[in-house]
């Protein structure tokens, strides 16, 4: 998978393609990074990527050409058309299932702005996406691209080990998960559940779904609101009210 980004802070991007599992996937040649700078394809000879908008009013907006000639630039000679993703606060709230969306295409652009706004005709005519990553104020679209980049490259196949399996996670099984534990068992007089060290593996599952659930119960009922009960997890909730 091919992905780009096209941004005027490039030098933001270097610490997270280069650490770990990025870099890893990137070796291994399962993605490539492109970090492209817009400005180098403004037609101007000051480099100008704003102006001032019409209409009047405060604040530039970011001219159509440097981010339409970049984008040509990065697709010349291929067939299939990427998706090009604009981030900017109005867009659509990013989630799990549009990184697997994304996680399936073979070229995406990843498209940065700032408090300048886009002009309109980038949103209409290039843009095929339009996502915020949540609903607070950044200075720009960059860590948002960082996000979409992150949760995508780790879904594509040979990223993670067995180990780290994204299969198991909890926005896969649509529950948080339970707590975990390792040595010492008594770690200055706190205990762990007695349960974790019986050797019952049926019952340990038993506990770690109830925990699990109830941890989303407590935490993040909106997950389950959004989807059908299971009978099991029906006699979780029954359990969780009595007590
Ligand atoms: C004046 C109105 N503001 C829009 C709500 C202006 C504005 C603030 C911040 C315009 C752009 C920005 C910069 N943010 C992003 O580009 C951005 C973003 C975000 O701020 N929050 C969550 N997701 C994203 S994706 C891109």
């Amino acid at each position: 998978m091919k992905i780009d980004v096209l941004t005027l802070f490039p030098e933001m991007f270097s610490g997270v393609f280069g650490s770990s599992i990025l870099k890893n996937a990137k070796e291994s040649g399962v993605v490539s990074y492109r970090i492209i700078n817009f400005r180098e394809y403004a037609d101007n000879k000051h480099k100008k990527v704003d102006d001032y908008p019409y209409g009047g009013g405060a604040g530039m907006v970011l001219r159509a050409q440097p981010i339409f000639d970049a984008v040509d630039a990065l697709t010349n000679q291929m067939q299939k058309k990427p998706r090009v993703i604009l981030l900017c606060p109005q867009g659509e709230r990013f989630t799990q299932k549009k990184a697997e969306e994304l996680a399936e295409e073979e070229h995406i652009i990843l498209l940065c702005g700032h408090y300048e706004g886009y002009d309109e005709r980038i949103r209409e005519h290039l843009a095929t996406d339009e996502i915020s990553i949540g609903d607070y104020v950044l200075t720009g679209g960059e860590l948002g691209a960082m996000v979409i980049a992150d949760s995508v490259t780790r879904l594509l196949p040979g990223v993670l080990g067995n180990a780290e399996s994204a299969i198991t996670d909890s926005f896969s099984t649509g529950l948080l998960e339970h707590p975990h534990y390792t040595r010492p068992s008594d770690f200055r007089g706190m205990k762990v559940p007695d349960i974790l060290l019986s050797g019952h593996h049926k019952n340990i599952d038993a506990w770690r779904e109830q925990e699990s659930f109830k941890r989303t119960w407590e935490r993040r009922p909106d997950l389950l609101e959004d989807r059908k009960l299971t009978t099991e997890e029906e006699k979780r909730l029954k359990n969780l009210n009595k007590r």
